[in-house]
């Protein structure tokens, strides 16, 4: 009899049955393995979080299953078709961003998962970082090759902005507001920040890597002291505590939603969804791009994503890139 007991398949049949027992007799005959195997695959489920309580005569019988981003949790329940269905898990990671580059670069598919538990050294924009502590929030990246040109890469990042936005207010009520290109934030205090990164040639995308930061549990010791006025999380919020897994799903679900709207529609009614969810379109703003401070009414994005400003003498200048600050 082989032994192995594959921890899916094991898996399976608990949550199948799950608030009822399963004899080590039918699991065994059901797998086809020893009653010693499946006993030992259970102690190790036990040590990775999974409640599973075991009675003489009666069997087994899973009472919980852990918050955890293991593969089996992520796609169990998963109503995607093709997005986060190949998945890497890592319970620690230096960035997500990195190794979804590499698995990129070594041919990794559409619609890839790199998803960790924490992240060493978490990556923002123009080598900033990510605070990422253990088990608290959603650290994931995703391996994307769109069909569009390079220059319409940008419009992923708002794409993913409305996605997430979305996701979170019909999972936790919260209507968070998205902030000109990568910020999602709850009474000016950033909850999510979101970095794509681009490998292109010239006229075609080989790859995008969408990097999304989720603040879901996270307390205010959880954050460095200077980021304590600045950032939030939605614990923090709502003062109620998430099971992050059936966020992640959401999440995934609207992405693929957008994502395949995006490559078969274009961008218009992302730009719509985006225009209804923003806190940027009205508000005096101050744009940072590349040192170079520009002041005025952000008064829309074109039709590529870039942001207009209107500058107190009526000049209306396009930014494809750049940091805002609203309130100055
Ligand atoms: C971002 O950059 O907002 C992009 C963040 C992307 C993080 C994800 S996590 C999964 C994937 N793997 C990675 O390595 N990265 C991606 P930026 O707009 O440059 O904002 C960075 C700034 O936000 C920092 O300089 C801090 O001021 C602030 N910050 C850092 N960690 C934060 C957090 N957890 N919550 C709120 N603000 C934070």
């Amino acid at each position: 009899m082989n032994n192995e007991v594959p921890k899916s398949n094991l898996l399976e049949i608990l949550r199948r049955r799950q608030g009822t027992y399963v004899s080590g007799e039918d699991l065994s005959r059901l797998l086809g393995v020893s009653r010693t195997a499946i006993w030992k695959q259970v102690r190790s489920l036990r040590r990775e979080g999974y409640e599973i309580d075991a009675q003489p005569r009666l069997g087994y019988c899973l009472l919980s299953v852990p918050d955890a981003f293991y593969p089996d949790e992520v796609l169990t329940g998963l109503k995607t078709s093709w997005l986060g269905r190949s998945l890497y898990y890592y319970d620690e990671v230096g960035s997500t961003n990195q190794v979804a580059k590499e698995l990129a670069d070594a041919g990794a598919g559409e619609g890839t998962l790199v998803i960790a538990e924490r992240q060493t050294s978490g990556r923002g924009r123009l080598g900033r970082s990510w605070v990422s502590p253990p088990r608290k929030g959603a650290w994931f990246s995703l391996v994307l090759r769109p069909r569009v040109l390079p220059a319409f890469a940008p419009q992923l990042t708002l794409l993913a902005a409305v996605a997430v936005q979305a996701a979170i207010r019909d999972c936790t009520g919260l209507a968070l507001g998205i902030k000109w290109p990568n910020d999602l934030l709850a009474r000016g205090r950033k909850i999510c920040g979101i970095l794509t990164e681009m490998k292109a040639e010239m006229d075609a995308v080989d790859y995008l890597v969408l990097g999304i930061g989720l603040n879901i549990n996270l307390q205010v010791e959880d954050f460095p002291p200077e980021l304590r006025d600045t950032a939030s999380s939605l614990l923090l919020e709502t003062g109620r505590q998430f099971v992050r897994v059936p966020l992640l799903q959401a999440i995934l679900a609207k992405l693929e939603d957008a994502y395949t709207l995006w490559q078969e529609e274009g961008f218009a009614p992302i730009r719509r969804a985006w225009k209804e969810a923003n806190v940027v379109l009205g508000q005096k703003v101050r744009l940072n791009s590349w040192g170079e401070i520009f002041e005025g009414e952000a008064v829309d994005i074109d039709e590529t994503g870039a942001l207009l400003i209107k500058e107190a003498g009526g000049r209306v200048l396009r930014f494809a890139s750049g940091e805002v600050s609203l309130r100055w």
